[in-house]
């Protein structure tokens, strides 16, 4: 089914201008670029994201970090989208994280693991709304999907 996710790149990936590298790996995947902007999250808006993790001993650090620098945020869309970017994301802690994946490829600490993404088609259509309006989230076609999906 083809569906929408967020996936957001964090601070510690926007200061390291891996930027491009992140979104070419979704590209090549033949996933579609629907909406994508530079911010800033306030921290209410990082609370209301990271709500189930409240209480939890990382918290605090995580608020602290998500707010701490500009961020990317993305909704992508395509086939099973929401499993293939957890899949391509790789696991949350960079050092289980396989080679080949992101969290794999470009870092070490689960606390600076570069990247977020939904991780159920419930919280991704949670995440889109609480980042994204809207009118900024756009319907195109790519000729090139007839190369990518199946007949
Ligand atoms: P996910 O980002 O792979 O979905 P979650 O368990 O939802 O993983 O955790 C959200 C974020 O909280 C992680 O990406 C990471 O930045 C941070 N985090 C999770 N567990 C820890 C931890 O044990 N120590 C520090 N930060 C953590």
């Amino acid at each position: 089914m083809v569906s929408k996710t967020f996936l957001m790149v964090k601070p510690d990936g926007v200061q390291r201008q891996i930027i491009g590298d992140i979104i070419s790996r979704f590209e090549r995947k033949g996933l579609q670029l629907v909406g994508a902007k530079l911010m800033r999250v306030t921290t209410e808006l990082a609370e209301e994201h990271y709500k189930e993790h409240k209480g939890k001993p990382f918290y605090e650090n995580l608020i602290q970090f998500i707010t701490s620098g500009p961020v990317f945020a993305m909704v992508w869309q395509g086939e099973n989208v929401v499993d293939i970017t957890r899949k391509l994301i790789g696991k949350t802690n960079p050092k289980d994280a396989e080679p080949g994946t992101i969290r794999g490829d470009y870092c070490l600490y689960v606390s600076k693991n570069i990247i977020h993404g939904s991780d159920s088609e419930e919280s991704a259509v949670r995440e889109i709304s609480l980042f994204f309006n809207e009118d900024e989230i756009l319907e195109y076609n790519k000729d090139i999907d007839v190369w990518i999906y199946k007949s």
